[in-house]
């Protein structure tokens, strides 16, 4: 398994919007399984494949207290949503800033598994939050287009300017173009 490379906003491959899967073959898996790697190596609660420059509808999440119950959504879709409420949500492009965001607090999902097989799962809380948040991902949607102008370009040029320091930001890393 391999941990991959999560984008930071305001990197523009972060507004792709994902395809369908047409099939969960062996690829599909070993990147379901560097995603869940990738997870939990950076504490997170969920990936979207977006987050990792792969352009396909494949999220992973893991709500449990223990990190040990992980959960596959290949072609995620919500079937219906209800008690909207806010949370405060965090994004792995998005590191150091939490905020309120409203979202519907129950969602049942309808998707593939790792074996391509359809299921349905009724999600609330943290879980039913997170599938939104992924799912938005997928859509090339940021929590922080929910917030005020104000607080998005905030906190868009404290991530440029820790990426300028770390020499990080997607137009050095590419090189000298000779
Ligand atoms: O780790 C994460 N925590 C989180 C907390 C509240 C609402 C959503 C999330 S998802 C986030 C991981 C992430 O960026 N997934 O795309
Ligand atoms: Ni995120």
């Amino acid at each position: 398994m391999t941990r991959l490379t999560i984008l930071e906003y305001p990197d523009p491959r972060l507004r792709t919007r994902a395809v369908p899967v047409a099939q969960v073959d062996d690829t599909v898996r070993q990147l379901i399984d560097d995603m869940l790697e990738t997870m939990y190596g950076a504490k997170g609660v969920g990936l979207a494949a977006t987050q990792v420059n792969v352009h396909r509808r494949i999220l992973v999440a893991d709500v449990s207290e223990e990190k040990n119950a992980p959960l596959i959504f290949v072609n995620p879709q919500i079937l219906t949503r209800d008690d909207v409420g806010t949370m405060q949500e965090g994004c792995l492009s998005v590191p150091g800033f939490f905020e309120d965001v409203d979202r519907a607090h129950q969602v049942r999902v309808r998707a593939q598994g790792r074996d391509g097989k359809a299921f349905e799962m009724d999600t609330e809380g943290l879980l039913a939050v997170c599938v939104q948040h992924e799912i938005d991902h997928l859509e090339g949607k940021l929590f922080v287009d929910y917030l005020s102008e104000l607080k998005r370009t905030r906190i868009r040029k404290k991530l440029e300017k820790d990426q300028r320091q770390r020499g990080t930001d997607p137009v050095r890393s590419r090189g000298p173009a000779i």
